[in-house]
Order: C-alpha cells, then structure tokens, then sequence
C-alpha cells in the first residue's frame, strides 16, 4: 500500500480506443487496484508479485470464464500515476470489455474520469502541469511538428523554461521582501538597477514565447487555408483532389458549393485545414447568397488563401483587381490558375503578369504538387528550429504569459516611481503567480477541471 497519494479510490477505464481490435486494454489506478484484479484473476497471485511483470491468466466472473488475458503490474509509486497500477489486455470485444468492466466495478472499483490518471499522475508530482498537458497535445498529434512540440513540451523542455524564469523572479521576491522586515531601516538587499534588467530579460523571453504562438497554434491545429474564387472555377475540385476523396459536389453548374467543407491533410509535416467555399458572385438566390457572405467571413479568419480562377473564362487584369478586392490585409496568398488542360499556350502566357501564380488541372490533378509546394513555402514554416526554439502551443499559457507580463510591468513603474517595496513585491507575486499558473505550482479546481476534462477517458 503506498500511502503519499491524494486518491484513496481505484479507478478503472478502457485505455485503448471503442471498437473490435486484436487486443483491448482495461487498466486501474489506486490503491486497491491489484486487490480487485487479483479478486477476478485465476493464476498467481498477484499481490505476491514483483513490480513491473506481466502475468498470463485468465478473468472469470463467479467461476464463468470470461477471457484469456495478460496483466501487467506497477507498484505504486514506480507507476504513470505513482499509484498501484494494473493493465489487463484482453481480447479486443466490446462484449468482452464490457463484462470485465463491469466485473471490476462490482469489486469496487469506479469508473474513471476524463483524465483522471493524468491528474492523478500530476497531482502525486509525477510531472507538471504543462507536460500534463503535453500528454493530450502528444495523443492528437496528427503530423510531423505537432508530435514533435508535444513531445518536447511533454519532456519538460517548456517548463524549464518557465522554471528558470520564475526561480530568478522568486529570488528577488525573496530580497525585496526580506527589506520589508526590516521596516523602517532603509536597508537595500535587492539592488534595485539588477532588478530592472532581470525584468526586463524576462519582458523579452517572454515577447518571444508569445511570438511563438502564432506558429504553435498553426503546428497544433492546422493551417487553416481557404479556397475562394468565382462560381465553377473548379475549387470543390481541387479540393476533393486535395483530398483524394468526393467530399465536395462537383457539377458544372455555378454555385453548386453554398456552405463550407472542410478537412485536413498533412504535407511535409504541417497540416493544413482547406475549406471549400461558395464561389463568389451577385446572387439573387437567398441561400447562395449566404453562403457568399460566410465565404467573406471565412477568408478573413483564414491564415493562407488559396485564389483559384478559370483560366479559360477570366483576363490577368480581371484577376488581379479581385485579388486585390479580396484580400486588402495581404494575407498569404496563392493564386492558381486552373483548367491548364484547356488552355492554349497563349492562354498560358497571358497570366504571366501575376506574382507566384500556380497553373494546374484540377480535374487532372496536374501540377498538384507545384501548389503544395506553394502552400509549405507560404506557411514559411522552413526557417523554423523546433529543435532549439521553444514554442507555445497552448492557449491557456498564453493568457497565463500575457498576464504575468502586464504584472512585471506594474513591477517596472513601480521601480520608477519608486514606490514602497511592499508594493513592488505584491506585483512580483502576482507575475509569480501568473507563471505558476503555466506549470501548475499555482491551481485551482476548476483549472484542473478545465484541463483534465478534455482528455479522453482512460488517459
Ligand atoms: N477541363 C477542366 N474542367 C474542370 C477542371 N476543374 C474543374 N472542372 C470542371 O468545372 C466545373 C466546376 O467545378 P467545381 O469544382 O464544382 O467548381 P466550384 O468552383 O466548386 O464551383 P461552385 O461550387 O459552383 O462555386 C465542373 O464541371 C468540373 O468538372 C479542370 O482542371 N479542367
Ligand atoms: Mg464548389
């Protein structure tokens, strides 16, 4: 029994996903959690066995024998959450894990939360907060970057970061507040001027991490990429070929598209979100004509747009004029040429006036991989050392920074104008306050809430 944990409960979930499988993993979590198995499981006896085995049997529910299975064993605290840990694999039937779920919550385990083993394992200190967190961004990573942030956010390498910060701060902290005590003295044992460009060291580390964002956000969730252009251009081609699969209806008939399809595909690591719009035009039809306007709404909240024309039924001039309609803020922007398989030679050089222009056949797929390359180069990702640099991702650590920040410039006035120290060290707490927030040395219930429920179950 180990008894430093803050559960006295054991919890029991389905880790792996819903769904036949080859092998279906039920796992536990508490202090009881080799108890209960042990209840169940006809083979050794496991709470005489080491930590860190595994041991073949089988589960039987009043003598009826439900599967074949293999238990692995942690012994708290050497576990994911510190606790006694089991994992039973069995076989990968829905039926089947129902029943030894079941069988496991009729000994007394309880089913567990969204989470719970992550926030069992932070809270018995087995990582902090942002690698917690790091733990859900690893599990939906979905391309080469994504996986490589979480992964580095996971192993710590953010939270030094803010640790560094904050252990620097709490030392002056420390001083300003040691002056305190000694009241009415006028004793200085936090030099003032080192002070100031501490703060200010860490104003631009952390100018540079909320910097970072921008790209972490699109690493995270996907470069979201719009595709606009006039009705019958071919956009819901392009985007099925994108694809490579029907999602859009494609017909020749202008204004087939009239709300948005979007989905995602990967390219060199980055993940890119299209969204196929309702192609741009006067309509009198009232549905089109929504869709026409979200197609607006979509093109300003888009970080990369792909401008797609007809090469067939438009001048150069013509295009340009709506790029420049379009796209007055200079977003990224791709403008593609398509319909190359119709398009004369003449045709093809009449459109050299344009900047980066792509020239493919939707419906072909020709020179597809030109535009891809046109996208990557856009999102200009290239530069980027995820090696070295440390990126955020997260939303909440952005609030978290941005607040300690106005906090240490309330400190920087403060040292200005000279202020009494009792009030310097209350906004050095609160930017304290603010960076613990990031690696949970500061938490409350509904942050660990707001957190922990996002995870799926099981984790
Ligand atoms: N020849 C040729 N036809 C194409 C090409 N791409 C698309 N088309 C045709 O153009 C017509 C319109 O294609 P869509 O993909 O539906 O066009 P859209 O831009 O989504 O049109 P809306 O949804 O109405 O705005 C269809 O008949 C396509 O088969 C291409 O590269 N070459
Ligand atoms: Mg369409």
């Amino acid at each position: 029994m180990i008894n430093h944990t803050f559960n006295n409960d054991t919890i029991v979930a389905v880790a792996t996903a819903p769904g036949v499988g080859a092998i279906a993993v039920i796992r536990l979590s508490g202090p009881e959690a080799i108890t209960i198995t042990n209840e169940v499981f006809k083979g050794k006896d496991l709470s005489k066995q080491a930590s860190h085995t595994i041991h073949f049997g089988t589960i039987r529910d009043e003598g009826k024998l439900l599967d074949e299975v293999l238990v692995s064993l942690f012994v708290g605290p050497h576990s994911y959450t510190k606790e006694n840990v089991v994992e039973i694999s069995c076989h990968g039937s829905d039926y089947i894990v129902q029943q030894i779920m079941q069988l496991l919550l009729k000994k007394g385990a309880r089913l567990a939360n969204a989470g719970e083993f992550t926030k069992r394992a932070f809270l018995n200190g087995q990582f902090d907060l942002a690698q917690a967190e790091a733990v859900a961004d690893l599990i939906s990573s979905d391309s080469a970057l994504s996986h490589e942030v979480a992964m580095k956010q996971m192993r710590g390498g953010f939270s030094q970061e803010i640790k560094r910060l904050r252990a620097e701060l709490v030392h002056f902290a420390s001083m300003i507040e040691l002056e305190l005590d000694f009241g009415e003295e006028d004793v200085e044992f936090a030099d003032r001027e080192q002070l100031r460009t501490l703060i200010l060291n860490i104003q631009a580390i952390i100018r540079e991490l909320l910097k970072s964002f921008e790209l972490g956000n699109v690493i995270k969730n996907g470069v979201p990429t719009v595709i606009v252009g006039n009705p019958n251009a071919g956009k819901s081609t392009l985007l099925n070929k994108l694809l490579n699969e029907e999602k859009a209806i494609v017909s020749d008939v202008p204004g087939t598209t009239r709300d948005f399809i979007e989905d995602e595909i990967n390219i060199e690591g980055i993940t890119f979100r299209f969204i196929d719009t309702a192609g741009l035009r006067e309509t009198t039809d009232k549905v089109e004509a929504i869709g026409v306007e979200r197609t607006m709404q979509k093109l300003s909240q888009s970080s990369l747009i792909i401008y797609l024309f007809d090469m067939m039924e438009v001048t150069a001039e013509e295009v340009q004029a709506e790029l420049d309609r379009l796209n007055p803020k200079k977003l990224p922007l791709v403008a593609v040429a398509n319909k190359i398989d119709q398009a004369s030679p003449e045709k093809l050089a009449a459109f050299a006036s344009i900047d980066n222009l792509v020239q493919i056949s939707a419906a072909e797929g020709a020179n597809l991989d030109d535009l891809k390359q046109a996208l990557v180069e856009k999102v200009n990702l290239g530069k980027l050392n995820t090696q070295s640099q440390t990126i955020v991702t997260n939303l909440r650590h952005v609030d978290s920074l941005n607040k300690t920040y106005a906090a240490l410039d309330d400190v920087l006035n403060g040292l200005a104008l000279s202020i009494s120290n009792d009030l310097v060290a209350a906004d050095i707490r609160r930017a304290l306050y603010s960076l613990g927030e990031i690696t949970g040395e500061i938490t409350t219930d509904d942050l660990l809430d707001n957190i922990f429920t996002k995870f799926c179950i099981g984790k």
